[in-house]
């Protein structure tokens, strides 16, 4: 199994989670929400509401979302939508994750794979630095609608 950390539109009620919970590509079991340990700027692209987490450790916010382990075809998949190591590039990086019992404040820090864009348009830096991702603010416009509004995913790197 694969440990890995979503913090945009695979987390719970996002528009591409069913992804995780489709049988068809894999296993997938929730473990718990997670914080990660550092600080990254988190960015929604405004005209097709693509979120990324920027490779500028240090900048923006401690980002929050879930910790979920797949297995290898799920891990396949996920890595195919995100079009690593290409687009997002997948790094394993330090989770907070809390114990959820009641009157519990333990925490522990767990390694989690993650997707990073590394080499990205300066432009994204100019947009807000969140810590959680919503579907709220700005409309998720899914990969198979992106030609309707002429996207071209290159022109988020440098
Ligand atoms: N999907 C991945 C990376 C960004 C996105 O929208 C995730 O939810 O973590």
């Amino acid at each position: 199994m694969y440990r890995i950390f979503v913090y945009g539109t695979l987390k719970r009620g996002m528009p591409n989670h069913s992804l995780i919970e489709d049988v068809q590509n894999g296993k997938a079991v929730y473990v718990a929400n997670g914080t990660m340990a550092e600080k990254y700027p988190m960015v929604v692209e405004p005209n097709f509401g693509i979120p990324f987490l920027l490779d500028n450790p240090g900048e923006g916010k401690n980002v929050e979302g879930e910790v979920w382990d797949v297995d290898s075809n799920m891990l396949k998949k996920l890595d195919g939508i995100e079009m690593h190591p290409d687009w997002y590039t997948r790094f394993e990086k330090d989770i907070v994750v809390k114990d959820e019992a009641a009157e519990s404040n333990k925490s522990a820090i767990i390694k989690c794979w993650t997707y990073i864009l590394c080499d990205f348009s300066p432009k994204l830096t100019t947009y807000k630095y969140l810590s959680t991702y919503t579907n709220e603010d700005v409309v998720y416009i899914p990969p198979n609608e992106r030609f309707l509004k002429n996207f071209d995913p290159w022109s988020m790197k440098k």
